[in-house]
């Protein structure tokens, strides 16, 4: 299979070409793609340097398919490119998630929406992914009637230079600031810009995007989204309110049948998911699963998971994996 990673020089896209090689994806042919300043600068792949084309070359050069990680205004103008061509674009940008012709896709909870006429498929925004996949099989067993989430996100959802910010900040050196704000020893409650509602852009991809991929609108979701000096992963305090009543030990057993989704829920030995421990990981962790003991049906829960991994990367993969294993690819 010929693979496109393009944005291949950011962090998402270098995570790509790892979880690629690790994944064992059948590559017989890698295209490094980036914009112009990028164009010659090498990366490495199963041990081999590949030098970055520009987008007019990987077009030609017609993958099969193509990762995307460039942002959003990059997208909006060369996915359509590279579908026309024939190349099913991957894209992990906000660009095409809510438009209501393509499909957001986490694959082991509506991998099955694919078709062959899905040639831009959009990924989820990582906060989104981990928690959909928890979601999923509790409302498919209890019908989730509202969910409030309040996320601990890692620096590394912003990009390299937040993550230059928090390092120089804790090596007391001087630097380029990705936030308003120092980052080490502080919490910024703000990810992405405020919207008319006083909600973040972060916030109500959580809101909307949850409602596409679980497809039930009736889903409500609230959502207070947050930065902390942390590398590893999001964290997400979650509350969810149920139709119906539910049994703990069926929601762990629920829970631990899940796809992509572990268990790890001991507190007797003060066992419960840490972005220390999910960093590098493809699963997503849950754990601190209880019953919310002031109102009927709700459970609360604390959910952990590497956002350049199954939040990005790994997601992205999967859906092209996922393709191959039904012939659309
Ligand atoms: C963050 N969730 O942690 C963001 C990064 O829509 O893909 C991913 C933004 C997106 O800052």
């Amino acid at each position: 299979m010929k693979v496109a990673v393009v944005g291949a020089t950011g962090l998402v896209g270098t995570k790509m070409l790892q979880v690629l090689e690790q994944r064992n994806f059948p590559v017989t042919e890698l295209i490094p793609v980036a914009s112009e300043k990028s164009i010659g600068k090498e990366v490495t792949f199963k041990g081999k340097a590949y030098k970055v084309v520009g987008f007019a070359e990987a077009i030609a050069a017609k993958p099969d398919v193509a990762l995307f990680s460039a942002g959003g205004s990059t997208s909006l103008q060369l996915a359509p490119e590279f579908a026309a061509a024939g190349i099913t674009v991957i894209d992990n940008s906000s660009a095409w998630r809510m438009d209501a012709t393509k499909k957001l896709v986490v694959p082991e909870v509506n991998g099955n929406v694919l078709t062959a006429e899905d040639k831009i498929i959009a990924n989820p925004n990582c906060s989104t992914i981990q928690m959909v996949l928890v979601l999923k099989p509790l409302h498919d067993k209890y019908r989730i009637k509202r969910v409030v989430v309040s996320t601990y996100q890692s620096v590394t959802g912003t990009g390299v230079k937040a993550v230059n910010q928090l390092m120089n900040e804790r090596e007391g050196k001087e630097g380029e600031m990705a936030y308003k704000y120092p980052i080490d020893l502080n919490v910024i409650p703000q990810i992405d810009v405020f919207l008319d509602n006083g909600y973040t852009k972060e916030e109500m991809k959580m809101v909307n995007e949850t409602k596409k991929i679980i497809g039930d609108d009736s889903i409500r979701v609230t959502a207070t989204t947050v930065r902390i000096p942390v590398m590893g992963g999001h964290s997400e305090s979650v509350n969810i309110e149920f139709e119906n009543d539910f049994d703990l030990s069926e929601v762990r057993a629920i829970l631990a049948a899940a796809p992509g989704v572990v268990v790890e829920d001991d507190p007797a030995n003060q066992v419960y998911p840490m972005p220390l421990n999910a960093h590098d990981k493809d699963e997503t962790f849950v754990g601190r699963i209880r019953r919310d003991e002031t109102q009927p049906n709700t459970l609360n829960c604390w959910i952990v998971s590497d956002n350049l991994r199954k939040g990005a990367a790994t997601n992205a993969v999967q859906i092209a994996e996922h393709l191959q294993s039904v012939g659309l690819l």
